[in-house]
């Protein structure tokens, strides 16, 4: 869910090239619209199963918690996430709000959450995606 799709769509807005990311022994140029369109309201908390707002969409409702994203079927799945100007997001990466903890201000966007260390020692699962198992939106 988290792996790489297909990359650039041409338009006259141009591009912003990002970022080069080590993917093990390889790297991967990866090049971005200059605007992303996560289509999160002001009040969402909004989570994505691909990376760059692809895929399925989740969004958290204002002042909702959920404890177990398989009742959604979005358990270790979201790839990439936008907030809502006026809300906080909360990712966890267990259930019932256990274990590593991201914190995210209003009106951010994470563009691939590969890139997002969770502090795990084990090295093949040392970052954010594919990992967020319960979520809260402004309340904790
Ligand atoms: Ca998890």
């Amino acid at each position: 869910m988290g792996r790489m799709k297909a990359v650039g769509l041409a338009t006259s807005l141009g591009f912003a090239a990002t970022a080069v990311i080590g993917a093990g022994a390889l790297s991967v140029a990866v090049v971005a619209p200059a605007q992303a369109a996560p289509n999160c309201g002001a009040y969402s908390f909004c989570l994505y199963q691909d990376w760059n707002f692809g895929g399925s969409q989740l969004s958290v409702p204002y002042r909702t918690k959920w404890a177990d994203l398989r009742t959604y079927h979005f358990n270790d799945s979201t790839s990439s996430l936008a907030t809502g100007s006026l809300v906080w997001g909360y990712l966890y990466q267990d259930i019932n709000y256990k274990g590593a903890t991201l914190t995210v201000p209003p009106a951010s966007t994470i563009t691939w959450l590969r890139g997002i260390p969770n502090g795990s020692w084990n090295p093949l699962a040392n970052n954010w995606n594919d990992s967020a198992s319960s979520v809260k939106n402004s309340c904790i």
